[in-house]
Protein backbone atom coordinates (compact mmCIF):
# COMPACT_ATOMS: atom_id res chain seq x y z
CA UNK A 1 0.00 0.00 0.00
CA UNK A 2 1.57 3.11 -0.96
CA UNK A 3 1.29 5.94 1.72
CA UNK A 4 -2.49 7.34 0.31
CA UNK A 5 -3.39 4.09 0.65
CA UNK A 6 -3.72 3.05 -3.30
CA UNK A 7 -1.74 -0.05 -4.96
CA UNK A 8 1.25 1.62 -6.56
CA UNK A 9 1.29 1.01 -10.05
CA UNK A 10 3.49 -1.67 -10.69
CA UNK A 11 3.95 -0.78 -14.54
CA UNK A 12 4.75 2.95 -13.88
CA UNK A 13 7.48 1.66 -11.33
CA UNK A 14 9.08 -1.25 -14.00
CA UNK A 15 9.51 1.75 -16.76
CA UNK A 16 11.09 3.88 -14.16
CA UNK A 17 13.39 1.32 -12.89
CA UNK A 18 14.82 0.87 -16.38
CA UNK A 19 14.90 4.43 -17.09
CA UNK A 20 16.85 5.09 -13.30
CA UNK A 21 19.01 2.70 -14.40
CA UNK A 22 20.27 4.34 -17.88
CA UNK A 23 19.78 7.84 -16.40
CA UNK A 24 23.53 9.92 -17.02
CA UNK A 25 22.86 11.09 -13.41
CA UNK A 26 24.40 8.49 -10.64
CA UNK A 27 21.43 6.98 -8.96
CA UNK A 28 21.89 4.98 -5.48
CA UNK A 29 20.07 1.91 -4.68
CA UNK A 30 19.51 1.50 -1.37
CA UNK A 31 18.78 -2.06 0.55
CA UNK A 32 15.40 -2.83 1.91
CA UNK A 33 14.57 -6.48 3.63
CA UNK A 34 11.27 -5.61 4.12
CA UNK A 35 8.22 -3.15 4.23
CA UNK A 36 9.53 -1.35 7.48
CA UNK A 37 12.77 -0.81 5.59
CA UNK A 38 11.61 -0.08 2.24
CA UNK A 39 9.22 2.41 3.81
CA UNK A 40 12.15 4.47 5.58
CA UNK A 41 14.45 3.89 2.80
CA UNK A 42 11.56 5.92 0.44
CA UNK A 43 11.38 8.60 3.47
CA UNK A 44 15.31 9.22 3.58
CA UNK A 45 14.46 10.61 -0.44
CA UNK A 46 16.47 7.44 -1.94
CA UNK A 47 15.33 7.08 -5.74
CA UNK A 48 15.29 2.96 -5.64
CA UNK A 49 15.74 0.25 -3.87
CA UNK A 50 17.65 -2.58 -3.81
CA UNK A 51 16.14 -5.78 -2.22
CA UNK A 52 19.46 -7.24 -0.97
CA UNK A 53 19.43 -11.37 -1.17
CA UNK A 54 21.90 -11.13 1.63
CA UNK A 55 19.81 -8.64 3.74
CA UNK A 56 16.37 -10.63 3.21
CA UNK A 57 17.97 -14.26 4.30
CA UNK A 58 19.13 -12.47 7.52
CA UNK A 59 16.09 -11.08 8.19
CA UNK A 60 15.02 -14.52 7.93
CA UNK A 61 17.83 -16.01 10.36
CA UNK A 62 19.35 -17.79 7.14
CA UNK A 63 22.26 -17.60 5.08
CA UNK A 64 22.70 -16.01 1.98
CA UNK A 65 23.05 -19.79 0.08
CA UNK A 66 20.01 -19.92 -1.39
CA UNK A 67 18.70 -21.44 1.73
CA UNK A 68 15.62 -19.12 1.17
CA UNK A 69 13.01 -20.22 -1.54
CA UNK A 70 12.49 -18.49 -4.78
CA UNK A 71 8.81 -18.34 -3.73
CA UNK A 72 9.63 -16.80 0.02
CA UNK A 73 11.77 -14.46 -2.14
CA UNK A 74 8.67 -13.30 -4.41
CA UNK A 75 6.59 -12.97 -0.97
CA UNK A 76 9.18 -10.47 0.88
CA UNK A 77 9.63 -8.67 -2.25
CA UNK A 78 5.63 -8.24 -3.03
CA UNK A 79 5.51 -6.52 0.81
CA UNK A 80 8.51 -4.40 0.23
CA UNK A 81 6.38 -3.14 -3.46
CA UNK A 82 3.39 -2.63 -1.44
CA UNK A 83 4.65 -0.90 0.96
CA UNK A 84 6.87 2.02 -1.71
CA UNK A 85 5.96 3.75 -4.62
CA UNK A 86 10.10 3.51 -5.23
CA UNK A 87 10.54 1.09 -8.00
CA UNK A 88 12.71 -2.29 -6.82
CA UNK A 89 15.70 -4.25 -8.03
CA UNK A 90 15.43 -7.63 -7.05
CA UNK A 91 18.59 -9.36 -6.21
CA UNK A 92 17.38 -12.78 -8.01
CA UNK A 93 20.85 -14.57 -7.10
CA UNK A 94 21.66 -17.10 -9.93
CA UNK A 95 18.30 -17.25 -10.99
CA UNK A 96 17.68 -20.66 -8.68
CA UNK A 97 18.49 -22.64 -11.52
CA UNK A 98 18.74 -22.69 -15.26
CA UNK A 99 16.95 -20.39 -17.99
CA UNK A 100 13.24 -21.40 -17.06
CA UNK A 101 13.25 -20.82 -13.30
CA UNK A 102 15.32 -17.68 -14.32
CA UNK A 103 12.57 -16.93 -16.46
CA UNK A 104 9.89 -17.85 -14.02
CA UNK A 105 10.77 -15.62 -11.41
CA UNK A 106 10.77 -12.74 -13.93
CA UNK A 107 7.35 -13.44 -14.14
CA UNK A 108 6.45 -13.64 -10.05
CA UNK A 109 8.60 -10.72 -9.52
CA UNK A 110 7.19 -8.67 -12.42
CA UNK A 111 3.78 -9.50 -11.59
CA UNK A 112 4.21 -8.20 -7.82
CA UNK A 113 4.59 -5.30 -8.79
CA UNK A 114 8.88 -5.63 -8.82
CA UNK A 115 11.11 -3.01 -11.52
CA UNK A 116 13.82 -5.59 -12.40
CA UNK A 117 16.05 -8.19 -11.03
CA UNK A 118 19.45 -8.70 -11.39
CA UNK A 119 21.35 -12.40 -11.97
CA UNK A 120 24.58 -13.27 -11.75
CA UNK A 121 26.76 -15.81 -12.96
CA UNK A 122 27.11 -18.66 -10.19
CA UNK A 123 25.65 -21.94 -10.25
CA UNK A 124 23.10 -22.86 -7.77
CA UNK A 125 23.47 -22.99 -4.77
CA UNK A 126 25.29 -19.71 -4.55
CA UNK A 127 27.29 -18.49 -1.65
CA UNK A 128 27.52 -14.53 -1.16
CA UNK A 129 30.00 -13.24 -2.40
CA UNK A 130 32.26 -12.41 0.70
CA UNK A 131 32.07 -15.61 2.20
CA UNK A 132 36.03 -16.88 2.13
CA UNK A 133 37.00 -20.58 1.75
CA UNK A 134 33.81 -21.62 0.05
CA UNK A 135 34.73 -22.56 -3.55
CA UNK A 136 32.55 -20.12 -6.36
CA UNK A 137 31.99 -21.31 -9.39
CA UNK A 138 31.20 -19.67 -12.37
CA UNK A 139 28.71 -20.15 -15.10
CA UNK A 140 29.77 -20.69 -18.95
CA UNK A 141 29.69 -17.47 -20.70
CA UNK A 142 26.85 -18.75 -23.49
CA UNK A 143 24.63 -20.89 -20.46
CA UNK A 144 24.56 -17.35 -18.31
CA UNK A 145 24.29 -15.33 -21.34
CA UNK A 146 21.13 -17.62 -22.24
CA UNK A 147 19.64 -17.14 -18.84
CA UNK A 148 19.77 -13.39 -19.73
CA UNK A 149 18.46 -13.85 -23.21
CA UNK A 150 15.44 -15.71 -21.52
CA UNK A 151 14.91 -13.39 -18.31
CA UNK A 152 14.57 -10.35 -21.12
CA UNK A 153 12.07 -12.37 -23.10
CA UNK A 154 10.01 -13.62 -19.89
CA UNK A 155 9.30 -9.75 -19.43
CA UNK A 156 6.41 -7.70 -19.87
CA UNK A 157 5.83 -5.06 -22.58
CA UNK A 158 6.44 -2.60 -19.64
CA UNK A 159 9.90 -2.53 -19.29
CA UNK A 160 11.27 -4.74 -16.40
CA UNK A 161 14.99 -4.56 -15.88
CA UNK A 162 16.91 -7.08 -16.10
CA UNK A 163 20.65 -6.44 -14.90
CA UNK A 164 23.64 -9.15 -15.64
CA UNK A 165 26.16 -9.74 -12.65
CA UNK A 166 29.32 -11.10 -13.12
CA UNK A 167 31.48 -12.52 -10.52
CA UNK A 168 34.74 -13.23 -12.44
CA UNK A 169 36.54 -11.01 -10.06
CA UNK A 170 34.99 -12.32 -7.20
CA UNK A 171 36.51 -15.80 -8.02
CA UNK A 172 39.85 -14.54 -8.79
CA UNK A 173 39.53 -14.69 -12.54
CA UNK A 174 40.73 -10.67 -13.46
CA UNK A 175 39.25 -7.75 -15.95
CA UNK A 176 39.86 -9.85 -18.70
CA UNK A 177 37.65 -12.00 -17.89
CA UNK A 178 34.88 -9.72 -16.31
CA UNK A 179 35.06 -7.13 -19.66
CA UNK A 180 34.49 -10.75 -21.86
CA UNK A 181 31.32 -11.65 -20.01
CA UNK A 182 30.12 -8.05 -19.20
CA UNK A 183 30.00 -7.76 -23.09
CA UNK A 184 28.31 -10.80 -24.11
CA UNK A 185 25.66 -10.53 -21.14
CA UNK A 186 24.93 -6.98 -22.43
CA UNK A 187 24.75 -8.68 -26.37
CA UNK A 188 22.49 -11.13 -24.35
CA UNK A 189 20.19 -7.41 -24.12
CA UNK A 190 21.24 -7.10 -20.38
CA UNK A 191 19.96 -3.37 -19.40
CA UNK A 192 23.09 -2.86 -17.29
CA UNK A 193 25.74 -4.78 -16.34
CA UNK A 194 27.03 -5.19 -12.44
CA UNK A 195 30.73 -5.95 -11.89
CA UNK A 196 31.40 -6.96 -8.56
CA UNK A 197 34.74 -6.70 -6.40
CA UNK A 198 36.00 -7.04 -2.87
CA UNK A 199 38.86 -5.51 -3.53
CA UNK A 200 39.06 -2.59 -0.93
CA UNK A 201 41.56 -0.42 -3.16
CA UNK A 202 38.90 -0.89 -6.14
CA UNK A 203 41.76 -1.77 -8.28
CA UNK A 204 40.18 -4.21 -10.45
CA UNK A 205 36.95 -2.08 -11.07
CA UNK A 206 38.70 1.29 -12.01
CA UNK A 207 40.40 -0.66 -14.62
CA UNK A 208 37.11 -1.95 -16.06
CA UNK A 209 35.38 1.22 -16.14
CA UNK A 210 38.71 2.33 -17.94
CA UNK A 211 38.15 0.20 -20.65
CA UNK A 212 34.30 -0.97 -20.87
CA UNK A 213 32.86 0.61 -24.27
CA UNK A 214 29.88 2.13 -22.27
CA UNK A 215 27.35 -0.37 -24.42
CA UNK A 216 25.45 -0.39 -21.52
CA UNK A 217 25.57 1.31 -17.99
CA UNK A 218 27.58 -0.38 -15.24
CA UNK A 219 25.85 -1.26 -11.79
CA UNK A 220 28.27 -1.73 -8.74
CA UNK A 221 28.06 -2.57 -5.25
CA UNK A 222 31.05 -0.87 -3.59
CA UNK A 223 30.63 -2.36 0.09
CA UNK A 224 34.27 -3.32 0.08
CA UNK A 225 35.48 -0.53 -1.22
CA UNK A 226 33.50 2.27 0.51
CA UNK A 227 36.29 4.97 0.44
CA UNK A 228 36.26 5.35 -2.98
CA UNK A 229 33.48 7.85 -4.08
CA UNK A 230 30.50 7.61 -5.57
CA UNK A 231 31.25 11.37 -7.23
CA UNK A 232 35.39 9.08 -8.37
CA UNK A 233 33.19 6.26 -9.25
CA UNK A 234 30.59 8.18 -11.25
CA UNK A 235 33.21 10.37 -12.97
CA UNK A 236 35.07 7.27 -13.82
CA UNK A 237 32.45 5.93 -15.23
CA UNK A 238 30.07 3.81 -13.29
CA UNK A 239 26.76 4.86 -13.39
CA UNK A 240 24.50 3.30 -10.49
CA UNK A 241 25.13 2.39 -6.78
CA UNK A 242 24.24 -0.30 -5.05
CA UNK A 243 24.38 0.13 -0.86
CA UNK A 244 23.62 -3.35 -0.52
CA UNK A 245 23.28 -4.21 3.04
CA UNK A 246 23.88 -0.78 5.11
CA UNK A 247 20.72 -0.61 6.68
CA UNK A 248 20.56 -4.27 8.21
CA UNK A 249 23.94 -3.74 9.49
CA UNK A 250 22.87 -0.53 11.14
CA UNK A 251 19.71 -2.54 12.67
CA UNK A 252 21.95 -4.97 13.96
CA UNK A 253 24.14 -2.45 16.04
CA UNK A 254 21.63 -0.15 17.05
CA UNK A 255 19.70 -3.53 18.11
CA UNK A 256 22.45 -5.32 19.40
CA UNK A 257 23.27 -2.28 21.80
CA UNK A 258 19.91 -1.75 23.37
CA UNK A 259 19.26 -4.97 23.91
CA UNK A 260 22.41 -5.19 25.98
CA UNK A 261 21.04 -2.24 27.92
CA UNK A 262 17.58 -3.88 28.56
CA UNK A 263 19.53 -6.96 29.63
CA UNK A 264 21.77 -5.28 31.97
CA UNK A 265 19.48 -3.03 33.54
CA UNK A 266 15.86 -4.56 33.33
CA UNK A 267 15.47 -0.94 33.11
CA UNK A 268 13.10 0.03 30.09
CA UNK A 269 13.39 3.61 31.06
CA UNK A 270 17.50 2.90 30.08
CA UNK A 271 16.84 3.10 26.04
CA UNK A 272 12.89 5.24 25.94
CA UNK A 273 14.54 8.27 25.21
CA UNK A 274 16.36 7.14 22.22
CA UNK A 275 13.42 4.73 20.70
CA UNK A 276 11.33 5.51 18.16
CA UNK A 277 7.96 6.30 20.08
CA UNK A 278 4.88 3.99 19.27
CA UNK A 279 3.06 6.82 17.33
CA UNK A 280 5.67 6.28 15.05
CA UNK A 281 5.16 3.19 14.60
CA UNK A 282 1.63 3.46 13.78
CA UNK A 283 2.56 6.46 11.03
CA UNK A 284 5.19 4.20 9.17
CA UNK A 285 2.37 1.30 9.12
CA UNK A 286 0.10 4.20 7.79
CA UNK A 287 -2.37 4.08 10.50
CA UNK A 288 -4.20 6.94 9.25
CA UNK A 289 -5.39 5.46 6.26
CA UNK A 290 -7.29 2.73 7.83
CA UNK A 291 -8.76 5.36 10.60
CA UNK A 292 -9.91 7.75 7.38
CA UNK A 293 -11.38 4.15 5.86
CA UNK A 294 -12.88 3.30 8.90
CA UNK A 295 -14.91 5.99 9.15
CA UNK A 296 -15.59 6.03 5.70
CA UNK A 297 -16.81 2.30 5.19
CA UNK A 298 -18.58 2.06 9.27
CA UNK A 299 -21.65 3.55 8.34
CA UNK A 300 -22.42 0.70 5.59
CA UNK A 301 -21.30 -2.36 8.07
CA UNK A 302 -23.43 -0.75 10.65
CA UNK A 303 -26.59 -0.35 8.30
CA UNK A 304 -25.78 -4.02 7.13
CA UNK A 305 -26.25 -5.03 10.58
CA UNK A 306 -29.05 -3.47 11.07
CA UNK A 307 -30.62 -5.08 8.06
CA UNK A 308 -29.35 -8.27 9.18
CA UNK A 309 -30.96 -7.67 12.76
CA UNK A 310 -34.22 -7.06 11.42
CA UNK A 311 -34.21 -9.73 9.20
CA UNK A 312 -33.67 -12.24 12.32
CA UNK A 313 -36.28 -10.75 14.14
CA UNK A 314 -38.83 -10.89 11.21
CA UNK A 315 -38.07 -14.81 10.87
C1 LIG B 1 23.24 -8.74 -1.78
O1 LIG B 1 22.97 -7.66 -1.25
O2 LIG B 1 22.70 -9.80 -1.47
C2 LIG B 1 24.24 -8.80 -2.84
C3 LIG B 1 25.40 -7.94 -2.78
O3 LIG B 1 24.14 -9.64 -3.71
S1 LIG B 1 26.67 -8.84 -2.02
O4 LIG B 1 26.27 -9.16 -0.68
O5 LIG B 1 27.83 -7.98 -2.06
O6 LIG B 1 26.91 -10.05 -2.79
MG1 LIG C 1 22.99 -11.21 -3.16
Amino acid sequence: MSSDGCETNAAGRATLAREILSRESPTILMEAHNGLTARLVEEAGFEAIWASGLAISASLGLRDANEISWSQLVDVVETICDATRLPVLVDGDEGFGNFNNARRLVQKLDAVGAGGVCFEDKVFPKSNSFVEGVEQQLSPIPVFAGKIAAAVDARSSRGFAVVARTEAMIVGKGVDEALARAAAYAAAGADSVLVHSKRSDGADILEFLERWDSRVPVTLVPTKYPSLSIRALSEAGASNFIFANQGLRTIISALKANLAKLRASSDLMSIESEIAPISEVFRLQNLDELLAAEKKYEHFELRGRRQHERSEAQK
